[in-house]
């Protein structure tokens, strides 16, 4: 309904070629059958599909080197860009369901072509930020912050179908939250640039809300820019999302993520969010469940479910909510 004040329009991207592991591009698949779409228009959300995003390769013609399925990346990620764009074009909350998370390029990059100058919240263990040349094994889910960022195009070979995609983000306007595995060049990388990055030390140190409250300021002082939440649930303890390729111990209990996705709902400033990396190949029917569960959570929180409880109708605008 038209009163409400939460609209949403969900993209999926049953892209997994970023990765090794067979499963990632059923994440859309298991999450909307879990109910996704369902819990936002439960508390009043005004919800819609846009469907799977479906890409046809056209060759390069050449070998990128260090840089797996590259032809399906470049195809399938001018898709995903364009198909947020259309999103956030109807006055719509864009929740894009991975796959994995080399479709953050996709995501931002529509986003950034929707909205203009981004503040991005990388809320991930590891930083997502290599480029072809530093990184150690040639996947793509562990390149798309390097490729978003302005302060490294220099650091990229030109890059065949890739004209669509312009780097936009200064990587100032780039926080992370939950960092416990970064390659040696990435970290030299977040040196350099004196990226805000807080790592697990720091969410045990400071807490998880002045952590996320300090990574907002830091992004988005005034929050003029619409921000992008791009949430790899690889980020909570594989205790809490077991079923995903590259789980790290010692992560965010589900608790410390809804309490990142509330902060960001209060901040009024998200404009997109991006939940990947969940396979639903990985581990028994039960960490399935258990993964799926705590993605749901998140998903909700960062679009206004309050764990106290909501009011019956979101539909009347109650105020202060
Ligand atoms: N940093 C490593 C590993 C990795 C990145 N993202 C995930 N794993 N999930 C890489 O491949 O770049
Ligand atoms: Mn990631
Ligand atoms: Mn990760």
């Amino acid at each position: 309904s038209d009163q409400s004040t939460c609209r949403v329009g969900v993209v999926g991207v049953p892209f997994e070629k970023g990765q090794r592991n067979t499963g990632v591009s059923r994440g859309p698949e298991v999450l909307r059958a879990a109910g996704v779409i369902q819990d936002l228009s439960s508390f009043g959300c005004d919800v819609k599909d846009y469907g799977d995003v479906k890409y046809e390769v056209v060759p390069a013609g050449k070998q990128l080197s260090n840089m797996r399925e590259y032809d399906d990346f470049a195809a399938c990620m001018e898709k995903v860009s364009s198909s947020v764009k259309q999103v956030l074009s109807d006055g719509r909350l864009c929740l894009s369901l991975g796959g994995d998370h080399s479709m953050g390029v996709g995501t931002i990059d529509g986003h950034y072509q929707a909205k203009g100058d981004l503040a991005v919240l990388w809320i991930d263990a590891h930083a997502d930020i290599n480029t072809s040349a530093t990184s150690p094994t040639g996947n793509l889910h562990g390149m798309p912050v390097a490729l978003l960022v302005k302060e490294l195009a220099d650091y990229w070979p030109y890059l065949p179908n890739m004209d669509w995609q312009v780097p936009m983000l200064s990587i100032k306007n780039i926080a992370y939250i939950g960092l416990r595995s970064v390659d040696e060049y990435e970290r030299l990388i977040l040196e350099k640039f004196g990226v805000t990055a807080y790592a697990m030390e720091d969410v045990e140190r400071l807490g998880v809300h002045e952590v996320t409250q300090r990574a907002l300021e830091a992004i988005n002082p005034n929050g003029e820019r619409s921000l992008h939440v791009s949430f790899d649930i690889d980020s909570l303890d594989p205790l809490e999302a077991p079923s995903t390729g590259t789980t790290e111990r010692g992560g965010l209990s589900l608790r410390e993520g809804v309490h990142i996705m509330e902060t960001v709902f209060a901040s009024g400033t998200l404009g997109a969010m991006d939940l990947v990396e969940v396979n639903p190949l990985i581990g028994s029917e039960k960490d399935v469940k258990i993964t799926v569960d705590a993605a749901r959570q998140v998903v909700r929180a960062g679009f206004g479910y309050k764990r106290r409880g909501m009011p019956p109708l979101l539909k009347q605008e109650i105020p202060g909510y």
